[in-house]
């Protein structure tokens, strides 16, 4: 039974090499583990099951590394990457870490900052293309403010798509046609609060960008459960936009700060329905994970962490594809009329003269007294959940 549950590179199941390599420095306390080598991290996710890797410039090489430092880095890398057969799915840029991003990059007030930041991200993406990235991301952390009068947000919001509109030119000049942008939300921390906070707000940014079929998203689990919106509808409205080109899976227990538990944990009923949105389709990019193993965990504790993400992600496939098959939840599906959503609500030729006529022989009392059988819907779910059945 549990053999089911053994991760294996056909589930494109990918991590941030940020995630293990978190060496648990928080607001409070410092470092509680040693830093990781990137090649560390590479070996040691293929050992695991992983299928690809995600990383920011400065978590293969450090922001103030010399030529010579850098390349050294890369090539372990690569040595890793090429040894282990792991792929590279996605990139992105630290645009966060460095003192000189305290006010944000591409929405910094000082124009310096922003143009530098371009210019990182521009080394990077090449990098990535090298390494043969399908995605870029962009988690815009220090993009925001603390206070009302620090950020004019519509002009932030200018610079903002002055800088991708940008870098998706960098991007086709080079022809790297493959590579395709994906904005991260997240509405606070570290800044009080940040720009482009929700899926929501990220989906209208990108119909203003200059090509908008280039960019999408990247949402992240802790992040909008931070905001108190359901993840699954977000990631269902994404891919109804055909805008989810990666995803960050995680837990979160709530509005609190930023948890980055492992997948599964924290609102594991949710983790269910996000599993039940990835698997009904639409979804093609990496099972990815952006988790931070606590600062409780040594060394063991960390693999432990990123095992259970990949084996969460099974268990919670295994429950809802057997939910879906249950006889008596196609049942209860049919008496909540779930198949009925998919009609129309106008038939073909008709135009809402039609809806109107047809208001009058509506038997309105008959709607009103008839029950949708949620409830019985949802204990099933519940049910396949608690492993009960
Ligand atoms: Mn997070």
């Amino acid at each position: 039974m549990s053999e089911e549950y053994v991760p294996s590179p056909e589930d494109r199941f990918s991590f941030g090499i940020w995630t293990v390599g978190w060496q648990g420095v928080d607001v409070f306390g410092t470092a509680v583990r040693p830093p990781m080598p990137a090649e560390r991290a590479v070996y040691k996710l293929a050992e695991l099951g992983a299928y690809g890797v995600n990383f920011h410039d400065n978590d293969v090489f450090d922001f103030d590394a010399t030529e010579a430092e850098r390349d050294e880095r890369i090539a372990a890398f690569r040595k890793a990457l090429s040894e282990t057969g792991l792929v590279v799915t996605t990139a992105t840029t630290n645009l966060f870490g460095h003192p000189m991003f305290k006010d944000g990059a591409f929405t910094a007030n000082e124009r310096d900052v922003r143009r530098f930041a371009l210019a990182k991200v521009m080394r990077n993406l090449d990098l990535a293309a090298e390494l043969g990235a399908r995605t870029y991301v962009f988690w815009g952390g220090r993009e925001g403010a603390e206070s009302g009068a620090a950020k004019d947000i519509r002009t932030a919001l200018d610079r903002y798509a002055e800088g991708l509109n940008l870098l998706c030119e960098y991007v086709r000049e080079q022809g790297y046609n493959d590579l395709r942008f994906a904005i991260e939300p997240k509405p606070n921390e570290p800044r009080g609060d940040i720009l482009l906070p929700t899926v929501g707000h990220a989906l209208a940014f990108i119909g203003s960008l200059a090509h908008p079929d280039m960019v999408g998203v990247n949402p992240e689990v802790g992040h909008e459960e931070m905001a108190g919106v359901n993840y699954a509808h977000g990631i269902a409205q994404a891919l109804w936009h055909g805008k989810l080109f990666h995803i960050d899976l995680n837990g979160q227990n709530g509005p609190r700060y930023d948890q980055d538990l492992r997948f599964g944990a924290g609102n594991a009923r949710g983790a269910f329905w996000v599993v039940d949105v990835l698997e009904s389709g639409g979804y093609d990019g990496p099972v990815h994970f952006d988790y931070k193993p606590p600062r409780t965990e040594d060394d063991d504790g960390v693999w432990a962490s990123a095992a259970a993400c990949m084996r969460n992600y099974l268990i919670l496939r295994a429950k809802v594809r057997r939910f879906r098959a249950d006889p008596e939840v196609q049942e209860a599906l049919r008496s909540s009329r779930i198949a009925e959503l998919s009609s129309p609500t106008l038939a073909e030729g008709e135009t809402w003269r039609d809806v109107q006529a047809a208001a009058s022989a509506v038997d309105v009392a008959a709607l009103a007294r008839r029950g949708m059988a949620y409830e019985r819907l949802d204990q099933l779910a519940l049910e396949h959940f608690y492993g009960v059945r």
